[in-house]
């Protein structure tokens, strides 16, 4: 540790939790790289902790001990040839995609894209894909928060949905195929964040919250008059993926979770200034979640309580405050992750500029909207104090949470009846213990913590910061996923797992969920590629067969089939100007044999797995041989999978 880094964050007295100033966050030393985040964490609020508690720095270690014993394998060891017992469906951040790992070992096995553009599988590239991304979609995306279907609380494995917060998109993604296969732009808005499904009695709703407040509509009106902004919470159909309904809000929207009795949503809000900079943002100490009734909104879009805005047809209700619709709950400061536990009581707010995370009971809400409960102050249960920039809480369903904490870098496992209990008056130790992470923590995630069925096996810190835990790799370094074993009375740190920008979240779902409902060949009947297989119903054309070339006018359609190592066409002609389509279908029905199609100079690559039709259509804007080739290692002769392209000028 470095002396002379001096930490310059005021001493607070002894057992005194406050949150941040202003000043303190845009000075805090809390980055990696800055040994004084000890000092901070030694001298700073979390010193009232201390004498509370007697639990600081849990298993206090830079380099955390291996859970297994010398000689004995680690456990989250998985042997060549075995599978993992948990599918992990990870955030991909800026890049835009989802991707699937495995737990415990917490290897990649896979991307999903879904926002982004992806030369592999032909992702923007494909008629089919394009489909679903729409015509004019954006280079890419910026994807936070995956989250699973459910029936009754618990995962049903149909679908995930995941959030664009750079598109104001929500997208859907089947869990069969694991492919994207509706993405909607939510109007009215800016920037969906946070993200969640309905539990009960089933997804249902995907709730979205858009956190940027912006003129309505957005058009150059009140440009600079932030009093006129606004922002809406979205509630749209995971079935038909059509929005059902938006609620004007006051402030901001952040994170977002629901119960799980189908009656109530709750968003946090750090913006409740409604300022548009950084220090009006932080200028008061409390913001607030706000509780949607849903009951209530359904019934007064029914009776017509609603308006629409511009060409949108989305029904639009007021839950601005003083609204029947809404309560909002003071949290302080800045709050951003909510989550509810999977006992179906509580949600817990994260406190982020405060060193607290707030319970609230999902019952007081019943109480509020039938006029006992006065001041929704109220409905806050307990707020323990856990330490600085707490972000999000997981559940292990014996009881615990597990809160990150970003300034502090560290895991708070913390009892929620206890600190209940000690919010009434009576003291208790509610700080189980705190566990190093590195560095930097935004979510974590426990296995099927979001569910009824929170198994309490492994947790996940997600951290934004790998700072010197890998080989160095240049300026931009990797995140670093940390798995955590939490069965036990102490949590245990297992693996360190770099991973490419930026996962913020992720679930954790058994394999046992997935596995029968995951196919492994394609289905000739399957809806993602149907529009083609009508399409070429009408040409005379059926796919499983047919290799041949047809025209009409300036428009040229090139059928042909793939089969390990050959194309259905050795070749084909077409002119300079023509608008051309090439259908392939991998007839093979091998599983895992895939084939590519990659077109030599025209920027364009597909892949056709076992039983998959893809097709592309580009401009034949070049003449000359363009060499088509297969771009999936199929068979020996692979690389004579090939074919060409005959323009002529
Ligand atoms: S947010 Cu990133 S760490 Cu988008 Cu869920 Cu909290
Ligand atoms: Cu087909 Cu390689
Ligand atoms: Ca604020």
């Amino acid at each position: 540790m470095n002396d002379k880094t001096k930490d310059q964050s005021p001493e607070p007295k002894a057992g005194e939790i406050r949150a941040l100033t202003p000043e303190e966050v845009a000075s805090l030393p809390g980055q990696p790289g800055n040994p004084a985040r000890r000092n901070f964490m030694r001298t700073s609020a979390l010193a009232g902790l201390v004498g509370a508690s007697g639990l600081i720095g849990g298993l206090g270690l830079d380099r955390a001990a291996h859970a297994a014993e010398p000689g004995k394998m680690p456990e989250d060891y998985v042997a060549p040839g075995h599978l993992d017992e948990y599918y992990g469906f990870w955030s991909g951040g800026q890049s835009g995609e989802l991707r699937i790992l495995g737990l415990p070992s917490m290897r990649e096995l896979i991307r999903v894209p879904v926002f982004n553009r992806s030369f592999a599988i032909g992702w923007g590239i494909t008629n089919e894909s394009k489909r679903v991304l729409g015509k004019d979609f954006p280079p890419g995306g910026d994807l936070h928060h995956p989250h699973m279907s459910q029936t009754h609380g618990r995962y049903d494995g149909r679908y995930l949905f995941a959030n664009d917060k750079a598109g104001t998109r929500v997208a859907r993604i089947r869990c069969d195929i694991m492919r994207t296969d509706k993405i909607i732009k939510i109007p009215n808005v800016q920037a969906i964040h946070g993200l969640r499904v309905q539990r009960e009695p089933r997804t249902g709703y995907v709730f979205a919250n858009a956190e940027f407040r912006i003129p309505v509509p957005n058009d150059g009106r009140d440009l600079d008059d932030p009093k006129k902004y606004q922002t809406m919470f979205t509630a749209i159909d995971g079935d038909t993926m059509e929005i059902a309904w938006q609620v004007l809000v006051d402030g901001n929207l952040d994170n977002t979770d629901c119960d799980y009795e189908g009656k109530y949503a709750a968003s946090t809000c750090y913006n409740g200034e409604d300022a548009v900079d950084l220090a009006g943002m932080m200028r008061s100490e409390r913001d607030w979640a706000v509780v949607f009734n849903i009951k209530r909104i359904e019934e007064a879009v029914k009776a017509g309580k609603f308006k629409t805005i511009g060409k949108s047809k989305v029904p639009v209700v007021d839950g601005r405050h003083g609204s029947p619709l809404t309560m909002y709950v003071p949290i302080p400061k800045n709050p951003h992750g909510l989550n509810a536990s999977p006992d179906g009581k509580y949600f817990v707010v994260a406190g982020k500029l405060s060193p607290t995370c707030t319970v609230v009971e999902w019952s007081k809400a019943d109480a509020y909207f039938n006029g006992k409960l006065k001041d929704p102050r109220g409905a806050v249960v307990a707020e323990p104090q856990l330490g600085l920039g707490p972000l999000h809480t997981a559940f292990d369903g014996r009881g615990n949470a597990y809160t990150t904490l970003f300034i502090d870098s560290q895991m708070a496992k913390w009892h929620i009846q206890d600190a209940i209990d000690d919010y009434a008056g009576k003291k208790t130790n509610y700080l189980r213990q705190k566990l190093d992470v590195a560095y930097q923590p935004g979510h974590n995630h426990s296995s099927l913590g979001e569910t009824r069925d929170a198994d309490g096996r492994w947790l996940v810190s997600l951290n934004k910061f790998s700072k010197d835990r890998y080989l160095p790799v240049g300026p931009l370094h990797p995140d670093s996923d940390q798995l955590i074993d939490i069965s036990g009375d102490q949590m245990v740190l297992v693996a360190d797992c770099p991973v490419f920008s930026e996962p913020h979240d992720c679930i954790i779902v058994p394999r046992q969920i997935m596995m029968s409902k995951i196919k492994r060949i394609w289905d000739r009947k399957d809806a993602f590629f149907a529009e083609t297989v009508a399409q070429a119903k009408q040409h005379g054309i059926t796919l499983e067969k047919d290799s041949k070339v047809i025209r009409q006018g300036k428009k040229v359609f090139v059928y042909m089939t793939s089969s390990a190592p050959k194309y259905g066409l050795d070749s084909f002609k077409v002119k300079k100007g023509d608008e051309v389509t090439v259908v392939i279908t991998n007839i093979d029905d091998i599983e895992d044999l895939t084939h590519g199609f990659c077109l030599t100079d025209y920027g364009i690559n597909m892949e056709m797995s076992p039983q998959e039709t893809s097709s592309v259509t580009f401009i034949a804007d070049k003449p000359g041989v363009h060499w088509y080739y297969c771009t999936f290692f199929c068979h020996a002769l692979h690389l004579e999978m090939r074919g060409r392209m005959l323009v002529e000028a």
